[in-house]
C-alpha cells in the first residue's frame, strides 16, 4: 500500500523514469536522526524521496556533537540539520577531518532562552537579559533554591549556558531536560497557569504557532565571543554572548555519499527547507500527532512543488 502510494505520487509528478543520473550503489545509505521533531521527520522525507528513485536507506540515530565524527569516519551518510547555534564548533572540525559541506537551506534560524509575552508585564525591561537576571527571584524553584530556574536543553546539544550563566554572572541556574517533549510540558503547564518560565526554544519550531513569546536578548553573538575571554563585557571568560540570531541551517554528508550514491548525493545537494517547511514538519508531529513517517509522506504530499525541484 505504502509502496503503491509512492509509486502514485511520483507517477503523478513524471519523477519515476528517464532518470539521467549515475547509478548508485545498493547498499542502504545510512541517514542520521537527532533528537528532535523537525529533523526526524525531515529525515524521513528525503529518506522516502531518495527511495521513491530506487535507493536503500536506513535510519540511525546519533548524538548531536558524535554524529559529525560518524560522518567523517564515513560510517554515516548524511544529516539533514546542521544549526549553527548548537553545531557549529563540531560541524567545522568534522570538514577538516573528511565530512563533506551539503550546503544551506534557506531557512534562517535561532536557538536561545525564550519566555512567554505575558512575562514582559511581569519582568519589566524584556527582552533584556539584564531585565531577566532583575527578575531571577520570580523564577526561582525548590530545585534551584533563591536563583532563577533555566530549563535547559538535553546535554548533548552543545549548547553551554551554564558557561554564560557565569561568564555573565548571572543570578540563574540551569536545569537541563532529558528530551524535548520535556520542554514543551513545561511550558504548556505555566503557559495554562501564566506562570513565569524560561526555558530553551528554537526557530523554526512549531512552538510559534502555540505559544506568544520572545527570545531573551543577550549581548550580540560573534565568533570571537566563544574563543577569547577577552572579548565580551566579561573579560576573564567565553561565552559570554548570546547565540546567533540569523544562524544558519547546513546539510553535512560522508566523502562515500558522492561516491557511492551520486544520485542520492545531487539530490541532497538541491534540498532547501524554508522556516515555514520546517515549523510545519514538527507540528505534524507535536501537534497533529502523526507518526515521524506518515508526517513525512503528509509533507511530501503537500510540498511536491518543492520535491521536484530536488530531482530535475
Ligand atoms: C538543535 N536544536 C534545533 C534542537 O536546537
Amino acid at each position: 500500500m505504502k509502496y503503491v502510494r509512492m509509486i502514485a505520487l511520483f507517477g503523478a509528478l513524471g519523477l519515476m523514469s528517464g532518470s539521467a543520473f549515475a547509478e548508485d550503489s545498493g547498499d542502504p545509505i545510512k541517514i542520521v536522526t537527532n533528537n528532535w521533531t523537525s529533523q526526524v521527520v525531515l529525515s524521513n522525507v528525503i529518506g522516502q524521496v531518495l527511495e521513491s528513485v530506487g535507493d536503500k536507506v536506513e535510519y540511525k540515530p546519533s548524538d548531536t556533537q558524535l554524529q559529525f565524527t560518524a560522518i567523517a569516519a564515513g560510517d554515516m551518510d548524511f544529516q539533514v540539520e546542521v544549526w549553527e547555534g548548537s553545531m557549529a564548533e563540531s560541524f567545522d572540525k568534522s570538514l577538516k577531518s573528511g565530512a563533506v559541506d551539503y550546503g544551506a537551506h534557506q531557512a534562517v534560524t535561532r536557538e536561545d532562552w525564550w519566555y512567554p509575552s505575558y512575562m514582559n508585564e511581569m519582568c519589566p525591561g524584556l527582552p533584556d537579559w539584564k531585565a531577566l537576571d532583575a527578575c531571577a527571584a520570580k523564577l526561582a524553584t525548590a530545585d534551584t533554591g533563591s536563583k532563577g530556574r533555566f530549563v535547559g536543553p538535553p546535554a548533548d546539544w552543545g549548547k553551554h549556558y551554564s558557561e554564560r550563566i557565569q561568564a555573565l554572572k548571572m543570578n540563574f541556574q540551569e536545569v537541563p531536560v532529558g528530551q524535548a517533549a520535556t520542554l514543551w510540558a513545561e511550558l504548556q503547564a505555566a503557559y495554562d497557569r501564566k506562570e513565569p518560565i524560561v526555558l530553551f526554544n528554537w526557530t523554526p519550531n512549531f512552538i510559534e504557532a502555540k505559544f506568544d513569546g520572545q527570545f531573551v536578548e543577550f549581548p550580540k553573538y560573534e565568533p570571537a565571543c566563544l574563543t577569547d575571554p577577552k572579548w565580551g563585557q566579561n573579560p576573564d571568560a567565553v561565552y559570554d554572548c548570546g547565540a546567533p540570531a540569523s544562524g544558519y541551517l547546513k546539510k553535512v554528508g560522508s566523502k562515500e555519499l558522492d561516491q557511492k550514491w551520486p544520485k542520492a548525493a545531487a539530490i541532497l545537494k538541491k534540498v532547501s527547507f524554508t522556516n515555514p517547511q520546517i515549523a510545519a514538519a514538527a507540528a505534524l508531529v507535536d501537534v497533529d500527532g502523526l507518526t515521524p513517517e506518515e508526517a513525512a509522506k503528509k509533507w511530501i504530499e503537500t510540498n511536491q512543488d518543492t520535491v521536484k525541484s530536488w530531482l530535475q
